[in-house]
């Protein structure tokens, strides 16, 4: 049988960099889109990377906006794909606030231009979108598959619209488009602005002299938080079903930001209240205070359960990054050499 291959867009991101992993063990051919900047944005995915003239090469990486329905359209006539996973997106809750419209254009616009792409090529691939509990909002929990959406931002509000964007041409076009509803998860590869990966890096700096304090907005907030490792599972395991659905992906328990900052300093045998300050620049003008996902419904269909839970998540991050000052290096990679620009490939 010929190897399935597989576009993914964000596959710099935290996620992208797990999916490629998981997709390229299970034999895919994966093509990922990169958006061109000034220094070298593929640091989570070097380890991965073969020089294409290698016959053994089953990674391919290609320039890509997606402000820019043009050129969605034609990398997918180039890569044919058989399976997109759509996960790139203007990611951060709190920016969104400072960037409504550009997030509106990227996270929200983005998804339709790739879904109108898909229709207008004709390609009978599937199609996943990256779907947010940020979208459940104000709406209290647990929330399942049938909670109303109540967003609580711009980005929130521009995933709705990606949500149902993604309903839509399932229902009007027949495409097997999927929508994971996937709750916060984090990993030593998570952006270092999120609260998880922040208070990581700060516990360890901490721990090792290099600084003194940490400043956070709202420790009160919580959140249902697992590991985006296993998550990606959970977005593959989406497109091989028989028929298209949307699944909500979570641990089903949630912890206070105040909870998760004293599991990382106490995990370095630290007392947070000596080193955390208040900043009130990371407040939200709205916040989402409460979400607790109910994953019943992928554990029934899918098969799939989470199994690392905050605590332990905290203890895997704050160790990651004690590796990395130890070895002067991120310790979830391997030590990687330069990686060129798609377009020198
Ligand atoms: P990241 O912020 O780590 O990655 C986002 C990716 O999108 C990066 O590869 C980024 O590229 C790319 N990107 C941003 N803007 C554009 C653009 N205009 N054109 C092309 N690419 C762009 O996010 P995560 O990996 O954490 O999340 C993946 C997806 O899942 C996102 O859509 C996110 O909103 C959603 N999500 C995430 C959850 C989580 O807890 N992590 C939970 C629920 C949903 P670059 O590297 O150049 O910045
Ligand atoms: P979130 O993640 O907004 O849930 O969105 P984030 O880690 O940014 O915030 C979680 C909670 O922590 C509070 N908080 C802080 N947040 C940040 N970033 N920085 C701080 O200093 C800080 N102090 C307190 C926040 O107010 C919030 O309540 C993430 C993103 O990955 C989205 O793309 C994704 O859709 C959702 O998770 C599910």
């Amino acid at each position: 049988m010929t190897a399935r291959t597989a576009l993914i867009t964000g596959i710099t991101g935290q996620d992208g960099s797990y999916l490629a992993e998981l997709l390229l063990e299970k034999g895919y051919r994966v093509h990922g889109i990169v958006r061109r900047a000034s220094t070298f944005n593929t640091e989570r995915i070097e380890h991965l990377y073969r020089d294409p003239h290698d016959p053994q090469a089953r990674l391919f990486l290609h320039y890509g906006d997606l402000t820019d329905g043009t050129r969605m359209t034609g990398l997918l006539e180039q890569v044919q794909p058989d399976e997109v996973y759509h996960l790139a997106a203007q990611s951060h809750v709190r920016v969104s606030f400072d960037e409504p419209e550009f997030t509106g254009d990227t996270t929200g616009l983005g998804t339709i231009r790739l879904l109108e792409a898909i229709r207008r090529t004709g390609l009978p691939c599937r199609f996943y979108q990256a779907s947010s509990s940020e979208m459940f909002g104000a709406a209290p929990p647990p929330q399942d598959e049938s909670t109303p959406f109540h967003p609580r931002s711009p980005y929130g509000v521009a995933k709705v619209y990606a949500y149902w964007a993604t309903r839509n041409y399932r229902e009007a076009y027949g495409l097997y488009a999927v929508n994971g509803i996937l709750f916060n998860h984090e990993s030593p590869r998570r952006g270092p602005t999120f609260v998880t990966r922040k208070v990581a890096v700060a516990a360890a700096r901490i721990k090792a002299g290099l600084q003194d304090v940490v400043h956070l907005g709202n420790l009160d907030a919580r959140r249902d938080w697992g590991y985006a490792a296993e998550y990606v599972e959970a977005m593959w395991l989406m497109l091989q079903q028989d028929q298209p659905d949307d699944y909500v992906v979570a641990t089903g328990t949630s912890h206070s930001v105040r909870e998760f900052v004293d599991q990382c300093f106490a995990h370095v045998g630290l007392d947070w209240r000596d080193h955390v300050r208040f900043d009130e620049r990371y407040l939200r003008p709205t916040e989402v205070d409460d979400l607790v996902g109910d994953a019943s419904k992928a554990q029934q269909a899918l098969g799939w359960r989470a199994t690392v839970r905050a605590p332990e998540l905290a203890r895997l991050m704050v160790d990651a990054e004690l590796d990395a000052l130890c070895n002067g290096a991120a310790a979830d990679r391997t030590a990687p050499p330069a990686v060129p620009a798609p377009a020198a490939r």
